[in-house]
């Protein structure tokens, strides 16, 4: 009897899910606020692109329980459990066709915010160069810390779901802040106002400043391109459709700032390519014109006859990415596909020149580099393997292997310290930071300042005498450590705290920072 009521009330959930019609039930419960496309509007995009990414609970908890601290309100009086079912199911289903979003549609995006005027000074008596920007990812914020005094000198609302490191302009005045469904938020340093925001694609990556300063490049899943937006007004510069030689449409993986050679490296998802897009005007000649095809209303992208935004394809065995860059901008090491093996590539002559052993998911993106017994080393985490390998940069050998608590992502130093500090962000250590010393290449101390909690991702104040740890918690904080003693000076309660950037290590590409 039991065994049948089981199988009715299964058989009932069953029939439940399919008579639920999810398209009709998103577009009277959903459409509003996510929008009709499911691309977003005041709430995120729902899209498999995105939502595959978000770490939390899972959707069906999200709409039957709401989010904490943001609009989304809980479904449970509204929805049955099965129509609840239907619409989490729905949402990760890939959008039947990808709108256009080039130009015209980033273009319009464009959202000014009319309070803003610029100052002429900054507003405050902090040192503009020692300011620390706090990513909140818990209620989708970002907090400015003085980096002297440790305290909040403004707090504010960034787009749903920021990722990757800000990006400042060189005098270190405006910084911008990137999410994962696409939208590039501007905020003057010196006013602590937004200047506005722009959707430069529909799910992307990261992005990266120009030298000068005056072009952000914004690396997109969604559409397949690279946006380059101008600083100073956010308007479009060029929208890049990205398209390997052989004609395959690709993601971009990441898109990086190369200072010393004046131009941007892209890492494709799809292609067994490179591509260095010059921002130099007067860009060496091996980089060729490029235009464009005119799929997709991308605008048309002449050869330039100065160079600017000219590009150059570095042809590689195999699609890698995650790269990390050797202070000199000369060689870098990408992941390859198969999780294992880091591949170095000479990007003045072009071709790769040599192969690492790197197993168990290196994260290259997250590596650092510093002076250990007279040589440059690297040193990379790795997600899958509680260990950290330490690379010798000029023989390209494996120094050291270095046996950790858990497999970590974030690595952090500075010039003036004799520290790397190394997050165990996975496993049941994952309350652990560890501190290595730079010349014995020996964890020195273990740090466990919250029982259970994520404790991960650190920077350092511009002169090396701090370091600023995140305790990656709802209720978390951001603890600021005396980097010599390794006592801790403050703790600041803090949304879940995600990356902190400090204004002075960015601007002058400091070593042991991410950039
Ligand atoms: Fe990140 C930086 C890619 C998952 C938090 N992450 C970056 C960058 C890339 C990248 C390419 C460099 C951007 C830059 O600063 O210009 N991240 C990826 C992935 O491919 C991966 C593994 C899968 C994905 O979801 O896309 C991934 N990242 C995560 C997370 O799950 C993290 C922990 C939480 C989150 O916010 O999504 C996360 N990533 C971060 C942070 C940075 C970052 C905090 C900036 C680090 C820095 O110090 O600069």
């Amino acid at each position: 009897m039991i065994r049948f009521i089981a199988f009715f009330s299964c058989f009932l959930g069953l029939a439940w899910e399919a008579s639920a019609n999810p398209e009709a039930l998103y577009a009277e419960h959903c459409a509003a606020c996510h929008g009709a496309d499911r691309l977003g509007g005041t709430g995120p995009a729902l899209i498999p692109e995105t939502l595959k990414r978000m770490r939390g609970p899972k959707l069906s908890e999200v709409i039957t329980n709401g989010r904490v601290i943001t609009q989304m309100p809980a479904f449970s009086e509204v929805l049955k459990a099965e129509e609840i079912a239907a619409l989490a199911a729905f949402v990760k289903v890939p959008l039947k066709e990808i709108p256009d979003w080039g130009a015209e549609q980033i273009t319009e995006s464009l959202e000014r915010n009319a309070d803003y005027s610029p100052a002429s000074e900054p507003v405050f008596e902090a040192d503009p160069l020692n300011l620390f920007l706090v990513v909140e990812t818990g209620d989708h914020h970002v907090s400015v810390l003085d980096g002297d005094r440790f305290d909040v000198m403004d707090r504010f609302a960034t787009p749903f779901a920021v990722h990757g490191g800000p990006k400042f302009t060189p005098e270190g005045r405006f910084v911008f802040i990137m999410s994962r469904d696409g939208w590039v938020q501007k905020y003057d340093l010196w006013s602590l106002t937004e200047v506005g925001r722009i959707r430069a694609g529909l799910n992307s990556r990261n992005i990266a400043i120009s030298k000068d300063g005056k072009h952000l490049a914004v690396a997109n899943y969604l559409p397949r391109s690279l946006t380059i937006l101008s600083t100073a007004d956010l308007s479009v510069e060029r929208v890049f459709d990205v398209r390997a030689k052989d004609g395959t449409l690709s993601r971009v993986s990441a898109v990086y700032q190369a200072p010393q050679r004046d131009s941007f490296i892209l890492a494709l998802k799809d292609a067994p390519e490179i591509w260095e897009i010059a921002t130099d005007p007067g860009a060496d000649p091996v980089f060729e014109g490029y235009v464009h095809s005119h799929e997709k209303g991308m605008v048309e992208a002449l050869p330039s006859s100065e160079g600017l935004f000219a590009l150059r394809r570095i042809e590689t065995g195999e699609p890698i990415d995650d790269f990390f860059f050797t202070p000199d901008y000369r060689h870098l090491i990408g992941a390859a596909r198969d999780g294992a093996r880091g591949v170095v590539v000479n990007l003045n002559v072009g071709r790769e020149i040599a192969e690492l052993p790197l197993p168990g998911l290196p994260h290259l993106g997250s590596g650092i580099s510093w002076f250990s017994g007279g040589r440059r080393v690297m040193a990379t985490p790795h997600l899958k393997e509680a260990r950290l390998s330490v690379i010798d940069t000029d023989s390209w050998q494996l120094v050291k292997t270095l046996e950790t608590l858990g497999p970590g992502f974030f690595l952090r130093s500075h010039e003036n310290t004799d520290f790397v500090w190394a997050d165990v962000f996975f496993g049941p250590n994952r309350d652990a930071m560890h501190v290595i010393d730079k010349e014995s290449l020996e964890i020195v101390k273990t740090l466990r300042p919250v029982p259970d909690a994520t404790v991960a991702h650190v920077e350092f104040d511009r002169n090396g005498r701090h370091a600023l740890v995140s305790v990656w918690e709802q209720e978390g904080a951001v603890i600021v450590y005396d980097a010599k003693t390794l006592k801790e000076v403050k703790r600041l309660p803090m949304r879940k705290p995600s990356g902190k950037y400090n204004v002075w290590n960015k601007i002058t590409f400091s070593d042991g920072t991410s950039h």
